[in-house]
């Protein structure tokens, strides 16, 4: 629903790493449709970073999130026909609870699916903010 007096919303993003793959599934949904983006989704009132990763990675893949590492901060205005907004999205660094846990899709009117992709052979076209963040340079990986 549209709101009258538009507001930044906040978003938290994971990228749940495994090996030198990281968890990316293609969005159904109106911003990027069709791109291969991270899980993650609004935070909600009285959450911690933390809380809402996890509960969007269990609500979106079916997959409990082990150790988070906050990693960074972007600011962003989606101008998309469809659907104007803006979010502040906290980018957090998971690891899985247990690596052999496999994702499911219980969301599948707004993601087709995901899967694990080499960080060094990413799909494309990937999410627009997670294309310039790779395009910049960033990597989500340990430097250890
Ligand atoms: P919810 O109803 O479950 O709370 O939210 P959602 O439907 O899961 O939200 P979302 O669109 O998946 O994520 C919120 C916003 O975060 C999204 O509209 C734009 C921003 N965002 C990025 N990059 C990425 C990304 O790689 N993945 C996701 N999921 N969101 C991203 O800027
Ligand atoms: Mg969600
Ligand atoms: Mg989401």
């Amino acid at each position: 629903m549209e709101e009258t007096q538009p507001v930044p919303r906040v978003g938290v993003v994971l990228f749940v790493l495994k090996g030198k793959s990281v968890l990316l599934g293609r969005r159904r949904a109106s911003i990027g449709e069709s791109t291969f983006a991270l899980p993650g989704g609004h935070l909600e009132f009285g959450e911690s970073f933390e809380e809402c990763g996890a509960r969007e990675l269990m609500e979106e893949t079916g997959l409990e999130m082990g150790k988070a590492d906050f990693l960074t901060v972007t600011n962003k205005v989606f101008l998309d026909k469809s659907k104007r907004c803006h979010y502040v999205i906290v980018f957090l660094r998971a690891v899985l609870a247990d690596p052999n846990q496999v994702p499911q899709n219980p969301e599948p009117d707004k993601c087709d699916g995901w899967d694990w992709y080499d960080w060094d052979n990413l799909p494309q076209p990937l999410f627009s903010t997670l294309d310039e963040m790779v395009r910049s340079g960033f990597n989500p990986f340990p430097s250890t």
